[in-house]
């Protein structure tokens, strides 16, 4: 088929900071770099700020920008809504454009509360009875050297899993004068490293093992909980900061491995730091974001003189998307994943086919977030060391 004689893919988008950027960016390049069954059509970008969105619509390049959100529902030429707003708008926008027949692509995590992730979901249960499609935007899933992990996990390269070892680490607020910016807040974030970092290694590492986390045991810390007001900053008002900095939890998982999980806006010099391991009985996995086009394979069935960690460096055209960029060797970045991501719904909405991960994959995020909250609520577990002074040492956890 030809462009001229595809059905058309009208998308409007809601949101036009850092995840309208990335979107904007694989809905642009997607239909030059994939032959798609539809003609993705950049029809309109939604933001509050007139000027703003008027000028994100020209620099990431939507044909019409509108400032009210639900005019992207009712507009004919948008057959999909992609949602790239802060958690505390993705139900409202996901649920009204799913009943509108409207697809949805809703960044993560899915929701602000599970609640809300249940009601997104039979919204989206019953969109789909109609040909309407929905995911959720775990993008890191369209990292090439993530699903050889996952491959090589599946096809039994490391046998039985025993460890699950993942952390995601920042540092953008380390100084105390950030500003509270909406992530920082929970009426607006729903939490904060929990929801926004833990969310992306619970969902990989669930991808990549074929496991499912089944219990947790957490704490999560708040270290500066006072900053300057974004809105105020001349005058020096400062707000609470509603969300927790940092958690961390243990988890079992549905397979018998075990866990641990760490998520941080606070780890000083690490700027994106994904990193997940699994050992298994026959073998260890690793894999860096910061690194992504690399995959360390620890073949424990090779000869002992030969044993070691191994760089595979996956970049040949037999890996899921490669063939359509560069040859072996010429790389991928952050941006290819929500390119990949974007190239996989298209050809779920033209083939019928329910996209992966989809809403109850968001959910089932969503319910290991709120056990880690929960959890991270209650003192039980802790065992004071004799001797020590734990008064100074343990906080209550603030993410409400
Ligand atoms: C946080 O800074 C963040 O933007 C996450 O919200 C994104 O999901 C992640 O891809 C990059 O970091």
């Amino acid at each position: 088929m030809t462009d001229s004689t595809k059905p058309v893919l009208g998308v409007g988008m809601a949101g036009y900071a850092f995840m309208g950027r990335a979107h904007s960016q694989a809905w642009r390049t997607v239909g030059h770099f994939f032959d798609l069954p539809m003609r993705v059509d950049l029809a309109a970008i939604c933001g509050r700020d007139p000027d703003a969105v008027a000028a994100a619509a020209r620099t990431l390049g939507w044909r019409s920008h509108e400032t009210d959100w639900r005019r992207l529902i009712e507009r004919d030429d948008i057959h999909l809504v992609d949602v790239c707003t802060p958690g505390s708008s993705h139900c409202e926008i996901a649920i009204a454009a799913l009943e509108a027949g409207k697809h949805v692509l809703c960044e993560k995590p899915l929701a602000n509360t599970a609640d809300e992730a249940v009601a997104m979901v039979d919204a989206a249960r019953r969109a789909a009875r109609d040909g309407v499609r929905a995911m959720v935007g775990f993008n890191y899933r369209r990292v090439p050297a993530a699903t050889l992990a996952r491959r090589l996990v599946a096809d039994g390269r490391i046998g039985a899993i025993r460890h699950v070892r993942a952390v995601y680490l920042q540092d953008w607020i380390v100084d105390p004068e950030f500003p509270l910016v909406w992530r920082l807040r929970q009426e607006a974030a729903g939490s904060g490293a929990l929801g926004d970092l833990g969310a992306h290694i619970i969902d990989l590492s669930q991808y990549i093992t074929g496991q499912r986390i089944s219990a947790v045991s957490a704490l999560t810390e708040t270290f500066v909980r006072e900053r300057p007001l974004p809105e105020h900053t001349a005058n020096g008002d400062r707000g609470p900061v509603t969300v927790d900095d940092a958690a961390l939890f243990l988890a079992r998982l549905d397979g018998g491995a075990v866990a641990t999980y760490e998520a941080s806006r606070f780890a000083t010099g690490r700027k994106n730091a994904l990193r997940i391991e699994v050992n298994g009985a026959l073998g260890s996995l690793a894999f860096d974001l910061e690194r992504l086009n690399e995959l360390e394979f620890y073949d424990g069935t090779d000869p002992a003189a030969e044993q070691g960690f191994t760089r595979i460096l996956v970049t040949e055209a037999d890996h899921p998307y490669l063939s359509a960029w560069w040859p072996p060797g010429h790389l991928l970045g952050y941006e290819h994943s929500f390119t990949h991501e974007v190239r996989d719904l298209v050809h779920d909405i033209a083939a019928g086919t329910d996209p992966v991960p989809g809403f109850e994959d968001g959910l089932q995020v969503q319910l290991v977030l709120d056990a880690v909250e929960r959890s991270a609520r209650q003192s039980a577990g802790w065992v004071d060391v004799a001797g020590s002074d734990r008064s100074a040492a343990v906080s209550t956890p603030s993410t409400g």
